[in-house]
């Protein structure tokens, strides 16, 4: 079998959900850590595998992959292990709304929060000078702004009043479907689960007065089902920040 290499940072949002495919599916690859908060994800050898500059990035023998969404169906269908997608037309379509609408609605609404409360000011102690010839060597533009934007905290109050507001009505939307079946897309654990557990595995501890035990008891129980599971532990023992250790707070019994 060809060698599976995947860069990636730590086991959360993008970077998490093809690392977390290939351990459920029990591929072997090797891991390149890329510190996004000391900009490796710029520098000319990942660009070279990834020109846009962004994480993660998987090769498989001589084939260059990017885009995590599009990498987790990829490793779903070219090996062997769990089937991570269900059989069923209308459940696959399911699979795939959620994974769209978290990807493209949910999951930048959670990063601009991120990005201001952990990735900027952990950034922004460093050399000024430094960190703007940093800022210049970032290929697009748009993540030139979003970086300024996180280093200077400057981010305005409307964008982060929406962001909350989109972080809330997303976790309404997942409680409500996570009443309807065990798991968020179907009847069985799968790539719209290992998406959503990514973007959603801190939330108790991040939003504890939107989501805890009595408010949201379907979003804990599925958040608590997937942390269970072997390849979830594995992967999280991965993280080196303390971003990821956050984890943790699905090990208490009441929130
Ligand atoms: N649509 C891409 C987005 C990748 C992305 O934005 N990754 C973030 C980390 S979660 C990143 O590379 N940020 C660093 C940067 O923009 O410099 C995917 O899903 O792979």
């Amino acid at each position: 079998m060809a060698q599976v290499t995947l860069y990636h940072w730590e086991p959360n949002a993008n970077s998490g959900k093809p690392m977390l495919t290939l351990m459920e599916k029990g591929v072997e690859f090797e891991s390149h850590y890329i510190d996004m908060l000391q900009f490796d994800q710029h520098r000319p050898e990942y660009l070279a595998i990834n020109p846009q500059g962004t994480i993660p990035a998987m090769t498989h023998g001589s084939r260059v992959l990017v885009e995590s969404t599009a990498i987790m169906e990829y490793v779903n269908e070219a090996f062997s292990g769990p089937e991570l997608m269900p059989k069923d037309a209308r459940d696959r379509w399911r699979v795939r709304w959620w994974m769209k609408f978290m990807d493209q609605w949910l999951a930048p609404s959670f990063s601009m929060i991120g990005w201001s409360v952990f990735v900027g000011p952990i950034v922004r102690q460093r050399d000024p000078a430094e960190l703007e010839a940093a800022i210049e060597r970032i290929p697009l533009p748009e993540r030139r702004v979003s970086w300024r934007k996180a280093i200077h905290g400057t981010f305005s109050e409307a964008e982060i009043a929406e962001s909350q507001r989109r972080v809330a009505l997303g976790i309404n939307m997942l409680e409500q479907e996570l009443g309807k079946r065990e798991w968020l897309a179907s009847d069985t654990y799968g790539l719209a689960d290992i998406n959503g557990f990514n973007l959603a595995y801190a939330i108790p501890l991040s939003q504890p007065s939107l989501c805890n035990d009595e408010k949201t008891p379907n979003l804990l129980r599925w958040l608590r089902a997937v942390y269970a599971r072997p390849a979830v532990k594995k992967c999280w023992a991965l993280g080196r920040t303390d971003m990821v250790k956050r984890v943790a707070v699905l090990d208490g019994e009441q929130i």
